[in-house]
């Protein structure tokens, strides 16, 4: 008897517009003809990850005067996070994010002070508004994935025509948790998007030593889910493989793994120094395939954007952070309330004790057992 492959697989890689934003007019278009996106999707889009990078680098600014705790900068990802969220329906798909895809959180509702108040370790930047569908920003690494195929399993046994796209890092793919999610949404065909951003780095873990395999995306073949490989960078790219992956989930056909590779442009986080274990040139390198320096080459070259609304952009731009700075940093100071009010729907009479008197008896002032019982 001849050995038969059993099984054979390829990973396709998807770019649209390249490095020196030069468009592949064939696949910048939907089999029926029309533009994957419009050149007003394009200026629109352009704007957000302009003013995305803006607020990035101002609150890089505050965490360096002591105005904020960490900040994890998302330079150079602008491209993965828009194009993502722009293929989603907003008000009706739930984003399940890690930390690195700020600006896909605000396009779909997120007031934008929120991400620098969790920055500024005020909860209240955690308390997702009602009608915001979005989970808070995630730090225990790969956890959310698995909430992204609960929200979506309920979805689907709601028989609500809405998918759940979860954000993770290439660091986040060597945690069991992301694997148990992939294998479930695959075998129940949950409506859900995998979507990992590929940065190249873990902290200082390069993607090399992460794992063994060629791609991320090939991982998803192993849960049989469709899966694929963008250029990040890309926002043509990324659009069109999300928008097909929600198609596809919205028709029934379960969930999708995407892996954008793209680059941290910056250090992991205000805490990093990646100079210390990254080589510059490689940065560099990075730094010419940035997805905001080739979308304003591309709307250049079309006579879609000029030096002129480029520099009104950056105006607007500036007075419109300035005001999610004093947005975050004018709110009110929380009260000693906040600090019981949230967990129980009702205080054990301990908790109760506390908060009335502020004080807990374990610390000796006083309080005890028959203080309780009153
Ligand atoms: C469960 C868990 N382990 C370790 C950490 C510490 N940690 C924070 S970020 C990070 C690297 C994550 O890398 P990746 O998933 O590629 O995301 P990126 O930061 O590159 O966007 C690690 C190990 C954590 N937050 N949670
Ligand atoms: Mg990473």
């Amino acid at each position: 008897m001849p050995i038969r492959t059993v099984y054979a697989a390829n990973i396709d890689h998807l770019q649209i517009l390249d490095e020196n934003a030069v468009l592949d007019e064939k696949l910048a278009k939907w089999p029926d003809g029309s533009p994957v996106l419009k050149d007003s999707d394009v200026l629109e889009l352009y704007q957000y990850m302009m003013k995305c990078r803006m607020l990035d680098e101002v609150a890089f600014k505050l965490q360096r005067s002591g105005r904020m705790g960490t900040y994890p900068q998302n330079k150079g990802q602008e491209a993965a996070a828009i194009g993502s969220a722009f293929a989603l329906e907003r008000g009706t798909d739930w984003l399940v994010p890690c930390y690195r895809e700020n600006a896909a959180l605000w396009m779909h509702g997120l007031p934008m002070h929120y991400v620098l108040l969790h920055w500024m370790g005020d909860e209240r930047g955690n308390q997702i508004p009602k009608g915001v569908k979005q989970t808070p920003l995630c730090i225990p690494i790969g956890t959310q994935p698995l909430h992204a195929v609960g929200i979506s399993w309920a979805m689907k046994m709601r028989k609500e025509k809405a998918v759940a796209c979860t954000y993770f890092g290439d660091g986040a793919t060597s945690e069991g948790d992301v694997h148990e999610a992939m294998n479930f949404a695959a075998t129940f065909a949950t409506p859900t998007i995998f979507l990992c951003q590929n940065n190249h780095w873990a902290i200082s873990v390069p993607r090399e030593t992460q794992t063994a395999s060629e791609t991320i995306a090939q991982k998803a073949i192993a849960y049989g889910m469709p899966t694929m490989q963008v250029d990040g960078n890309d926002l043509f790219a990324v659009y069109r493989a999300v928008k097909e992956a929600r198609n596809r989930a919205v028709a029934g056909g379960g969930p999708s793994f995407i892996e954008a590779v793209t680059y941290r442009l910056a250090d992991h986080t205000t805490a990093d120094d990646a100079r210390r274990y990254r080589d510059e040139k490689e940065v560099e390198a990075w730094r010419g395939k940035d997805p905001i320096i080739r979308l304003r080459k591309y709307l250049t070259t079309r006579n879609l954007w000029s030096d002129a609304q480029q520099a009104t952009l950056e105006q607007q731009g500036s007075a419109m952070v300035s005001e999610v700075v004093k947005a975050a940093e004018g709110i009110t100071a929380p009260t000693n309330d906040d600090i019981f009010d949230y967990v129980f729907e009702k205080l054990t009479p301990e908790l109760e004790l506390q908060k009335r008197t502020m004080r807990t008896h374990s610390l000796g002032q006083g309080i005890g057992a028959e203080q309780l019982q009153r």
